[in-house]
């Protein structure tokens, strides 16, 4: 993959943009000519153009695609990022092949208008290659808007409503005992929520917890492969009997104080959904989180009428879309997509504005498989809405940092953007080059009669 995307016919791109900021032509002039900027502008501040569109694929512990956004004034850039664990190459292609022959020549301000037109315009909307494609576009618009202004992206969103992201962490085990640890290093370290996954007994590997094997491995056919997907085993019975008893577990450990999270990644059926949040009633969980798969959101409606154990649901969701039925229904408490999926900030702060309107709160995804710009993102947005709810957040280790340096910080259980302008984060891109991409997939999982599962 060259970390470069060199459109072939970028010259036209500009000298089309050039004429059309001279000539100022008519609106269907404009339309015919491809890639057609809105005119004029910051009264102020000189005229501005992408120039060019670096996409970058670096793998410093695990696989990460970054989009830099070059513009017409020295030294004036934005980095957005592009990652879609498991399919990054065909994101980097759709933002090299497609996306950057469209970029060059528009005016980067342009925020809502470029989001407007990368997705309307092919026609083919939506889906989670694009979507996560347009959020590298976007976050990279936004770092330059900021930078340009001189302020930090949350003073464009509104200024600040709140000091600092409160955040969770991860904690997981093999068993009771070992998750109740781990949850007490976590509460030592200073976080208030924490989501705890255990071990399910009698089945190989579980979402979030232990070694996995790949399902030839399973089947007994061949060796672990580490370039494919490692399967994992689930049976509802066994996990819907286990995990209630993990959270018994750590209330009677750890008291009431601590906001305790699980998340069931979308394997359920609505039923035993249903029967899951009723059973974790007593434990008094901050949220349940993806219980069913996204495909059918009127499922959702079967859980809240069996409890009251608050719902969160969208890291899979990929637009505004996807969301609106949960959040006009309230059927969920939190809406928690993943602002790399759903086309960027530009997108999560209309989610936002939606789920303002019914009391839902945002809890957007923030995993290690996504990049610090938008786990920046997500922290802006945090600290500029009033219906925020929690923020995931991961430790990226110190080779992902010093390739993308700047991210948020984790201070006694909140997290905080920096003050710089823009969204405060930056890709080394000389660094990046020396971690080449490694062929990776997500896991999959099997019943133990063989049958596929959602991971
Ligand atoms: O499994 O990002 O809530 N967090 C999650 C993540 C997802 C991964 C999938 O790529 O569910 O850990
Ligand atoms: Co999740």
């Amino acid at each position: 993959m060259p970390p470069k995307a060199h459109p072939t016919n970028r010259r036209g791109f500009l000298r089309i943009a050039g004429a059309a900021t001279l000539a100022q032509p008519s609106v269907a002039n404009r339309a015919a000519r491809g890639s057609p900027s809105l005119t004029g502008p910051t009264p102020g501040l000189p005229s501005l153009k992408i120039t060019d569109v670096h996409v970058i694929v670096t793998c410093p512990d695990r696989n990460y695609v970054l989009v830099k956004i070059l513009t017409s004034e020295p030294g004036l850039y934005g980095v957005g990022d592009a990652t879609l664990n498991g399919r990054e190459l065909a994101v980097a292609t759709t933002l090299e092949k497609h996306l950057a022959p469209l970029l060059i020549g528009r005016d980067p301000e342009a925020v809502e208008d470029t989001w407007q037109y990368l997705y309307r315009g092919p026609y083919w909307r939506g889906g989670p290659v694009q979507m996560t494609a347009l959020a590298g576009v976007d976050l990279a618009l936004w770092d330059i808007k900021g930078k340009r202004a001189g302020m930090p992206v949350y003073q464009l969103l509104g200024g600040r409503t709140r000091n600092g992201a409160l955040c969770y962490t991860h904690a997981s085990g093999s068993d009771l005992t070992e998750v109740e640890d781990a949850a007490r290093r976590a509460i030592e370290r200073g976080f208030k929520c924490v989501r705890a996954q255990v071990a399910i007994p009698g089945l190989e590997g579980t979402y979030g917890t232990a070694r996995r094997k790949t399902s030839e491995e399973v089947a007994g056919r061949v060796p672990q492969q580490a370039d494919l997907p490692q399967t994992e085993l689930f049976e509802p019975g066994p996990y819907l009997r286990t995990v209630p008893k993990l959270f018994a577990h750590l209330r009677s450990a750890l008291g009431e104080d601590v906001e305790l999270l699980h998340d069931v990644h979308e394997k359920l059926l609505p039923v035993e959904a249903a029967r899951l949040a009723k059973e974790l009633e007593p434990y008094h969980l901050f949220f349940l989180e993806d219980p069913l798969r996204p495909e059918y959101k009127g499922s959702f409606r079967l859980i809240r009428q069996h409890s009251t154990t608050p719902i969160a649901m969208g890291e899979l969701f990929n637009t505004l879309w996807d969301c609106v039925d949960l959040i006009k229904e309230q059927l969920i408490d939190f809406i928690r997509c993943d602002l790399g999926h759903i086309g960027g900030i530009t997108n999560a702060r209309k989610v936002a504005a939606l789920a303002e309107a019914f009391q839902v709160r945002t809890a957007w995804h923030g995993p290690g498989d996504i990049a610090p710009p938008t786990h920046a993102a997500n922290v802006h947005v945090d600290i500029s809405i009033p219906n925020f709810g929690v923020q995931e957040m991961v430790f990226f280790p110190d080779v992902a940092r010093e390739v993308m340096p700047g991210g948020p910080e984790f201070r006694d259980g909140y997290m905080m953007v920096s003050e710089a302008p823009g969204l405060g984060t930056d890709v080394n891109e000389e660094l990046a080059k020396k971690y080449p991409y490694k062929r990776a997939y997500l896991p999959t999982a099997r019943r133990q009669d063989g049958s596929v599962q959602d991971w």
